[in-house]
């Protein structure tokens, strides 16, 4: 288990990829408000809990790093909501409570590779959220009070 950590900032534009081309929608957030708290974490994938003003609380599983597959080369933030919102919510706060970490960032073969690892990762993360060591976290004052 790792040191819950909290981020937060209005949700931004990523490259572009996320929703066209990996049907994967990243809520992503400003990664250089982040740079002191980033250099603290590895990159990789964590999950948690998302707060988002007006709407609710919500798993999530996240990517912190440069995307190997996609050469990025600037670091990114890129949080997976775990609930179809239906419609693209950027400009809204988000807050993140990162309680767990899965894997580093790997490159893969083939895109169908990367998405079928990063939907792996989402049920990882689905279902460790439901253990009671990571669902207290679900009432963390800190997601609750943009709300
Ligand atoms: N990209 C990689 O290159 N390697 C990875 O191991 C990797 N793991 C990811 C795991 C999760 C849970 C998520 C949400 C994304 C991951 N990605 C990984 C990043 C995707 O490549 C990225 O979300 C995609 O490029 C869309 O970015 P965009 O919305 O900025 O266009």
């Amino acid at each position: 288990p790792i040191e819950p950590w909290f981020i937060g900032g209005p949700v931004i534009k990523g490259f572009g990829r996320g929703s066209k081309v990996l049907g994967i929608p990243t809520a992503n957030l400003p990664a250089e408000n982040f740079s002191d708290i980033l250099s603290e974490h590895t990159s990789g994938v964590y999950f948690g809990w998302a707060g988002l003003s007006t709407r609710g609380i919500y798993k999530m599983v996240m990517s912190i790093g440069w995307n190997p597959y996609f050469d990025n080369t600037e670091k990114t933030i890129e949080p997976w909501l775990l609930h179809d919102f239906g419609e693209d919510f950027y400009g809204e706060e988000l807050r993140l409570v990162i309680v767990g970490y899965i894997r580093p960032e790997a490159n893969f073969p083939s895109l169908e590779s990367l998405i079928e690892r990063i939907h792996e990762d989402a049920k990882i993360a689905e279902k460790a959220l439901d253990l009671p060591l990571y669902a207290r976290y679900k009432d963390s004052p800190y997601l609750r009070n943009s709300l």
